[in-house]
């Protein structure tokens, strides 16, 4: 991508404080190295308040005239301020989202996810993907081989003895999703079967998403069990649908994806909580795809914003398929143990550019 040229001077800028560069840095006080200079920028970038700034920096240790003092120092800063500035560019664009998203839930249905019946191509396309709005197919799975035949009893006798890859030991961990590298886990199909048909509501272990088991050469030919979705190219379903197992009780936390998805249930129930994408400024997105919000007892000292967004909640039963449209926030509970597939093959476009952030911790 090309780089836009600099402004041209700094009397043109006029962002940085009229003051002098020394008296406004003024000297740093001892104890504040630069994990604690990221940590007061980022916060301050964030609208922390000062009091909740001082109050951390204090629990850490930090004198108060010390933690005054730096914070005075960073927030002085000519980086600090012109980062601030052009941060309001930012916040201007925030505004109009916030502008569009007050409209859109001011529909007296803004809430209910439509559901629909035998939908074309054409319906699909212009009512739900160039509106980007979610909309669950009641009739999705009716005619696939796999609602009938895709059991925990189907799987754990076909393939019972592959060992396969779960996310293990998410209790351990309340960032499981986000550190989910970590948490890989090796088990017995069959042994995880019996696990997810014991367990009625149980977190600790998932085959989520990123198994690949449907590539796996032992389940060559088991994609040809799925049917047709609309607007989806069923030729490529072998290498862009992806298998969900679990007991009930899983817990996929908030977060968004970066592409639009079919989720279609095949055994037990989930529940969705989905957030439009124009829900941003509320949602807290401080690194890659995540919220750090628990949607079940979300922190509103932290994210006070959070409570003016507005959910849309459905439940997914067998055989019905939810369309999740791009950058939708969504958090997903099994009601019961549960079999599904997602899959990203639509034949209309399907890839977005997304700038995915990292550097910046939960
Ligand atoms: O079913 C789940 O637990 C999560 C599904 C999901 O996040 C997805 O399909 O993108």
């Amino acid at each position: 991508m090309s780089k836009p040229d600099a402004t041209a001077t700094p009397a043109q800028l006029r962002v940085a404080p009229a003051v002098p560069v020394s008296a406004a840095l003024g000297p740093l006080p001892s104890g504040i190295d630069a994990d604690w200079t990221q940590w007061i920028t980022l916060n301050l970038l964030r609208q922390a308040s000062e009091a909740s700034m001082l109050h951390a920096m204090a629990q850490a240790g930090l004198p108060p005239d010390v933690a005054q003092q730096a914070l005075h120092t960073v927030r002085n800063h000519p980086i600090t301020q012109t980062a601030l500035a052009e941060q309001s560019l930012h916040h201007k664009l925030l505004s109009v989202v916030d502008a569009v998203q007050s409209l859109h839930t001011a529909h007296p249905r803004y809430a209910q996810v439509e559901r629909v019946t035998s939908i074309t191509d054409n319906e699909l396309f212009e009512r739900f993907v160039c509106a980007n709005r979610p909309c669950l197919l009641t009739d999705a799975a009716a005619r696939w081989p796999a609602l009938q035949r895709w059991s925990f009893d189907f799987f754990a006798k076909r393939f019972g003895s592959m060992q396969i890859q779960v996310q293990g030991d998410r209790n351990t961990d309340a960032q499981f999703e986000f550190n989910k590298v970590n948490l890989r886990r090796q088990v017995r199909l069959d042994d995880f079967i019996a696990y997810c048909r014991q367990n009625a509501n149980d977190n600790n272990q998932y085959l989520t998403a990123n198994n690949n088991l449907l590539r796996r050469p032992e389940m060559a030919g088991l994609t040809e069990d799925l049917g047709d979705l609309p607007l989806c190219d069923r030729a490529r379903a072998h290498d862009m649908a992806h298998l969900w197992i679990g007991p009930g009780g899983t817990n996929t936390p908030l977060h968004h994806d970066e592409n639009m998805l079919w989720h279609t249930q095949l055994v037990g129930a989930k529940r969705w909580r989905l957030w439009s994408p124009l829900e941003w400024s509320r949602m807290y997105n401080h690194h890659a795809v995540f919220s750090p919000i628990d949607v079940h007892a979300p922190d509103l000292q932290r994210y006070p914003r959070f409570a003016q967004a507005t959910a849309l909640e459905v439940v997914v039963r067998p055989g019905e398929a939810i369309y999740l449209p791009p950058g939708w926030w969504h958090q997903v509970s099994a009601l019961e143990p549960s079999i599904s597939v997602n899959q990203t093959n639509f034949s209309v476009r399907n890839t977005f550019d997304y700038a995915s952030p990292n550097a910046a911790p939960l």
